[in-house]
């Protein structure tokens, strides 16, 4: 039998680690050679026999050196290097992987190889060379706009010509590039262009080159268009007495989603806020805990349902719900401790708060009694997804570490395929590990304190215990309005306080890291969850100022602000994945965390241009779950609940000049 023909390719990318060193800087080319690759195989290579690996390419230098691999991004087909120092030319390497597997729908005419973008452009006298997420790029564009000059603008990010056309007037692939009769200017040259297009010093109308012009502006009537929109999509996932966070994926009762939606509600129809949060108390078990999922009676097909999760098993289900056995970050009294400020009717506020305290104190309560287990003021969490961020890079050790498998992982991974598209839901090696985790806790009928004693998934979080200690002080604050004794809330939020700044910062990184307590290590991942402390304002100022310094880097977007927003994970590292939900996309809820926390550390323009860009998104791409940071497409589920209901919030604060 002959050997069935197969093509690898690996991308060595500008990342990793070697001894001491580490990467640091994103390198535009292979972020680019990364796109355009990975588009590649969803489209021209979709279901060909060829594979594509992402490597480090510190980490496996000299690996590569011995081939003649010197610059990444670097590029082999079949161990052999096909370009390096620059993007691959795509119509050259289809044309050599369809020589290879004798497919002849690869290879490419002549004509297309030697396309150059000049041809079509020849009677245009300017052309501008950008990528929409390049600032100095918009800047420039803003700046010919505005001085009523006309170019054709050529985007490197979706054209093979005009990437060559860069790469062969400046000998590497640079953005934004004029051609102005002839010359080349590389960058916002504003001199050079004046001067060039004979623009006087009385006429020109220029665009100021600094941060500023990077936020993006809205007049007071935009923001009220754009937040009737999000009012549209809170109505649109409304059901009787509570709100989907998408129709599709998610058509039950979540944890988190119900406390994000009832901010958005709290500024235009505060009783709709209270029904919200009503709704989901009404699934607290008898022991203080609240599940992630109340589900949806009348929706039946969701996948792990009500008889998977077995909760009944623990006897403390109240008895007509159907809830799911694990938790999700308690947001709840963050999001609705200005109800008295914001309902007008503050007799009404108040009557809610007065019934939702001891309930919420009860899930408080249930956290430092059965998820402490080393009784250190840390609680911690069974599952991924308690964590609500199922599928962050921070979960990889911990469940690589497992070797169990469940008996139905494989009607879970199926379920998952018939409802969401591909490349949207998890790994199967994941989700094997997901339903042996789910499966240990209703075989041990969901007894916390066995469970912390046989569990293989016990981590101590930064983001779950940051969102718990803002949650106690604003418990607090709670108590206080209703004439209560505080005290006890202040005192355990300093008490977390304390122990994440003891036992979760790491001073040499200067960054805050999760602790995986049945491996007793730091699960070290640069997830931009390790910055949620900030919020909470857990940090002193001087541990404040050396966090800030090492979020303010290329790799999250921080030092030149040119992505959409800040992405969920760092960008210089091998593994992060744009388009992949919790590895590298914009959230809106994290991102409204993250604004609010650099802001009490002195962050206010940068904090301004995350919030401002988060209304942009949704302004220009709709309310998705989840966004693409280079280029802000939107992504999962549309018209997603919490997006919504956070963007109103922000709204609402613009619109009453707060901040
Ligand atoms: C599992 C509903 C939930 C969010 C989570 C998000 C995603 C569920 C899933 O959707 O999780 O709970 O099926 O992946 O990760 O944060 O609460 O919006």
């Amino acid at each position: 039998m002959t050997k069935k023909k197969a093509v690898e390719l690996t991308l060595y990318r500008y990342a990793g680690k070697y001894l001491f060193f580490r990467i640091k800087k994103r390198c535009k080319e292979c972020d680019i050679s990364y796109v355009i690759l990975q588009r590649l195989m969803t489209e021209q290579l979709h279901r060909k026999p060829v594979s594509l690996r992402i490597v480090p390419w510190l980490d496996n230098f000299w690996k590569i050196i011995w081939r003649g691999g010197w610059h990444a991004p670097i590029l082999t087909v079949n161990g052999k290097v096909f370009s390096q120092g620059r993007v691959p030319e795509i119509p050259k390497l289809l044309s050599k992987i369809g020589e290879i597997l004798n497919d002849t729908s690869l290879i490419q005419p002549g004509e297309m190889q030697t396309e150059k973008a000049t041809s079509a452009y020849k009677e245009s006298e300017i052309i501008v060379y950008f990528s929409p997420a390049c600032p100095h790029c918009r800047q420039l564009l803003e700046y010919l706009g505005s001085n009523g000059i006309k170019y054709s603008g050529r985007d490197v990010t979706i054209s093979e010509s005009a990437r060559q056309d860069v790469e062969r007037l400046t000998g590497r692939l640079t953005i934004p590039v004029v051609v102005i009769k002839g010359e080349i200017i590389k960058g916002f040259d504003r001199k050079r262009l004046k001067n060039l297009l004979g623009i006087s010093a009385d006429d020109e109308k220029p665009v100021k080159l600094d941060s500023r012009n990077i936020i993006p502006h809205f007049t007071d009537t935009q923001l009220s268009e754009i937040y009737q929109k999000a009012k549209n999509v809170l109505e649109k996932n409304q059901l009787k007495g509570w709100t989907m966070p998408s129709n599709r994926l998610y058509p039950h009762l979540w944890n988190w989603d119900s406390g994000f939606i009832s901010r958005g509600y709290l500024h235009y129809d505060p009783e709709r806020a209270y029904t919200e949060i009503r709704s989901l108390f009404r699934g607290q078990w008898s022991d203080g805990f609240l599940p992630h999922i109340i589900f949806n009676p009348e929706y039946t097909h969701h996948f792990p349902g009500p008889d998977y999760w077995n909760a009944d098993n623990s006897g403390k289900v109240p008895s007509g719900i159907f809830t799911s056995g694990i938790s999700q970050p308690p947001v709840h009294a963050t999001m609705i401790v200005d109800s008295v400020k914001l309902d007008p009717n503050k007799e009404r506020a108040l009557s809610f708060l007065k019934e939702i305290y001891p309930k919420l104190k009860k899930l408080h309560d249930f956290y430092f009694t059965w998820r402490d287990p080393e009784a250190e003021n840390l609680v911690s969490i069974v599952h991924p997804w308690e964590s609500g961020l199922d599928n962050a890079p921070l979960w990889d050790e911990p469940l690589a570490a497992i070797t169990d498998t469940s008996e139905w992982a494989l009607s879970m991974q199926e379920k998952y395929d018939e409802i969401a598209e591909q490349g949207e839901r998890p790994k199967r090696t994941y989700i094997e590990k997901y339903s042996y985790l789910i499966e240990n806790l209703y075989k041990n009928n969901y007894d916390w304190k066995k469970i912390s004693e046989n569990h293989p998934f016990i981590i101590q979080g930064v983001l779950f215990n940051s969102i718990l200690c803002k949650s106690e002080l604003d418990l607090g604050k709670m108590a206080e309005t209703l004439g209560y004794d505080a005290s006890i809330h202040y005192e355990r939020a300093d008490k977390i306080k304390t122990a994440i700044n003891k036992k979760l910062f790491d001073e040499t990184e200067g960054i805050y890291y999760n602790f995986d307590l049945k491996h007793q290590k730091h699960i070290k991942r640069d997830t931009i969850f390790s910055y949620m402390p900030l919020f909470a304002g857990i940090p002193d100022k001087d541990m404040g100022e050396v966090v800030l310094d090492t979020l303010r880097t290329h790799c999250f977007c921080i030092a030149d602000m040119d992505c959409v927003a800040i992405p969920s994970y760092d960008m210089c590292q091998v593994d992060f994945e744009g388009e992949f939900y919790w590895r590298g996309p914009v959230w809106v809820n994290i991102n409204w965390y993250i604004a609010q926390g650099i802001r009490q550390y002195g962050e206010a323009e940068l904090s301004e241009w995350i919030e401002n860009s988060l209304i942009a998104l949704a302004d220009r791409y709709g309310f998705y779950e989840y966004y693409d940071p280079d280029s802000g497409k939107g992504l999962g589920e549309k018209d997603f609940s919490w997006t919504a209901a956070l963007v109103i919030d922000l709204i609402a604060k613009k619109l009453r000049n707060e901040n």
